[in-house]
């Protein structure tokens, strides 16, 4: 097998890869992320995705949902600007016109066929980095010769359930590493393997990240990092270092906020809250 370097992100290693936002810096030069997911009972998924992404720094946020999401997406997200599907309750039909940085897809997309078919044309015309997420994950643990259609340095964000859905089950963590790597390389992609000291795979390295707590163990947290994510590939950041810093935020925000509350306080939502006093702490 290949050879692996496992790395440890904390904050000096953050610090080391983050680029701080220049004086003359505009929206237009920040980067256009655009999101897409949604169906109807799930556009809270895109709601929290789009307002991670604006808090992480991108200059510009579109959102593509399902009509049902439109007034909700632009009350409850005023600062993204909204695209819609002809189909109310799910995506049926991948269609924008403008030239995203970066692209986030899945989070509370559900599962239709309608989709998973929306999808598919969507991956063959496609060539910006993506973010891959949630049940768009599940379509391709569904469809694996779609895989080869993924842009390189596209970056995939399972938990541990949709991971194995994709690569089968593993023996052991060392296991699971190899099958991950291997996966990575085969496809030319970034693994995360989320949970508690949440692993970020290319095809040869493992980074640990070392931020974050169980108050993360609740529903929305997957859908905020993913909007992180898209929204640091949208400014130019690698695949690998979106992944590091997006993971690394994410969880900073929980053990800060331990400060001010208990684990059981803590929902999705205030994630993107705290997000702005971790890029404070390395001003
Ligand atoms: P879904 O129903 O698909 O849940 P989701 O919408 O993807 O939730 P969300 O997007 O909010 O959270 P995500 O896990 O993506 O899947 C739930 C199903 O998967 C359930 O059946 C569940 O049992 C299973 N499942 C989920 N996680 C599992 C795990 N670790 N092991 C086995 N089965 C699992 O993202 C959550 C975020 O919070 C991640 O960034 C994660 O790293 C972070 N986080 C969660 N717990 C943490 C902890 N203790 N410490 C640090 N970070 C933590
Ligand atoms: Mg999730």
């Amino acid at each position: 097998s290949i050879p692996t370097h496992y790395y440890y992100t904390d904050l000096k290693e953050i610090k080391k890869r983050y680029k701080p936002i220049s004086k003359f810096s505009h929206k237009g030069t920040q980067g256009h992320v655009l999101l897409i997911g949604g169906c109807f009972g799930k556009i809270g998924a895109m709601v929290l995705a789009s307002q991670a992404a604006l808090r992480s720094g991108c200059g510009l946020a579109t959102v593509f949902v399902p009509k049902c999401g439109y007034e909700i997406l632009q009350t409850a997200s005023p600062e993204a600007m909204v695209m819609t599907d002809e189909n109310y309750h799910k995506i049926t039909n991948i269609e924008f016109n403008f030239q995203p940085k970066a692209i986030g897809i899945g989070m509370g997309i559900g599962q239709d066929t309608k989709t998973a078919e929306a999808f598919y044309h969507f991956l063959n015309n496609n060539a910006i980095p993506l973010v891959i997420d949630a049940d768009a994950l599940n379509i391709l643990s569904e469809n694996q010769d779609w895989l080869s259609l993924l842009p390189k340095n596209s970056i995939l964000t399972p938990h541990p359930r949709e991971l194995e859905r994709l690569i089968g089950n593993w023996e052991d963590d060392f296991d699971k590493i190899e099958k991950v790597k291997t996966f990575a390389k085969t496809y030319h992609l970034v693994v995360l393997i989320k949970g508690a000291f949440t692993l970020i795979i290319d095809d040869k390295n493992v980074y640990v990240n070392s931020s974050g707590n169980q108050a993360l163990a609740t529903g929305g947290s997957g859908d905020v990092l993913s909007g992180m994510i898209t929204s640091f590939r949208a400014q130019g950041y690698s695949a690998v270092d979106a992944a590091l810093l997006g993971v690394y935020f994410h969880g900073r925000t929980a053990d800060i906020a331990m400060n001010d509350m208990g684990y059981e306080g803590f929902i999705a939502s205030d994630i993107i809250k705290y997000l702005g006093r971790v890029f404070f702490e390395l001003k």
